[in-house]
């Protein structure tokens, strides 16, 4: 069996940035999209949009991925033309602020690990053994350049994405008998409301972060989630780090844009 047009996708974190743009790109290719995020609102307003410009059918539902009981719930109660989860892109996640680890504020720290991580094993636990029992999916973990490298006031962000990065590996060899494929996609900087969720909604400080260079823009990440989807059965991307022309590194940024 191989991805193809009429396939279900999951996308945990679908209300902005990252994984609205894979829920545009996969619906323009005639997918059938779940779509989850705290906002249902913004799951509202994306959804008549998708309907109205490709006709994809949609399911979608407010989700707070920190929560156990609300992940199953969401799983569970999925109508029975939901249940064949093909693909499952593992989106949602959020940086809080940039302090010294010393200087750090708890509460950022367990939203971050709370979303990033546990928030990341619910759904997947939730999902994949669908995926086991039919011997058929792909699962899309969103990392970050973040899970190579570590930079100053990055410390537990940059550890919950390490930490994805070492449950993506973990899980390709806990999968490896079966069909179900393990994919990371780890970009670098991306113009997102990433930042603004980063520094507590402080616009200027926000901006700076992508001043004088140009950024990753969403649908550069969602065209290469797609790619990966797409491959034929016997192909598992495992990981793509992507990164914009101008950044060589997590700390090497060329801002030469005036
Ligand atoms: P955005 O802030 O634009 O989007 C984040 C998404 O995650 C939103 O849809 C938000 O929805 C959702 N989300 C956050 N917390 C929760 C939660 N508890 N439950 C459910 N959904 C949640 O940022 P990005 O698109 O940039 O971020 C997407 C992913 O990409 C993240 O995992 C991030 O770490 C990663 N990434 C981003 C990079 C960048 O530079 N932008 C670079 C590398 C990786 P809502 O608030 O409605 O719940
Ligand atoms: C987001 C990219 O460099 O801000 O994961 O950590 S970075």
């Amino acid at each position: 069996m191989t991805i193809s047009s009429g396939s279900l996708v999951f996308i945990t974190g679908a209300s902005s940035g990252i994984g609205r743009a894979c829920a545009y790109k996969f619906a323009e290719s005639g997918f059938r999209l779940i779509l989850a995020a705290r906002r249902k609102d913004r799951l509202e307003t994306i959804a008549e949009d998708l309907r109205k410009r490709f006709g994809t059918e949609i399911f979608f539902d407010e989700l707070d991925v920190r929560d156990l009981q609300a992940v199953n719930n969401f799983v569970q109660k999925l109508p029975v033309k939901w249940h064949k989860i093909d693909i499952l892109i593992n989106n949602a996640g959020l940086s809080r602020g940039l302090q010294k680890l010393h200087e750090g504020q708890i509460e950022d720290w367990e939203e971050m690990i709370d979303t990033n991580l546990k928030g990341l094993l619910y759904v997947s636990r939730a999902i994949i053994p669908g995926m086991v029992e039919r011997d058929y999916g792909t699962i899309i973990n969103i990392g970050s350049i973040a899970g190579h490298e570590a930079y100053t006031g990055g410390n537990v962000y940059c550890a919950t994405k390490h930490a994805v990065d070492a449950i993506t590996k973990g899980l390709r060899m806990d999968l490896v008998d079966s069909c179900v494929r393990v994919c990371t996609i780890d970009p670098g900087l991306v113009e997102t409301e990433f930042s603004l969720v980063r520094f507590h909604g402080d616009k200027d400080r926000a901006k700076k972060t992508y001043q004088n260079m140009s950024p990753l823009t969403p649908d550069d990440i969602a065209d290469t989630v797609f790619f990966a989807a797409t491959r034929p059965a016997h192909v598992q991307i495992a990981e793509v780090i992507i990164l914009p022309t101008a950044q060589a590194s997590a700390t090497l940024v060329h801002r030469s844009i005036k």
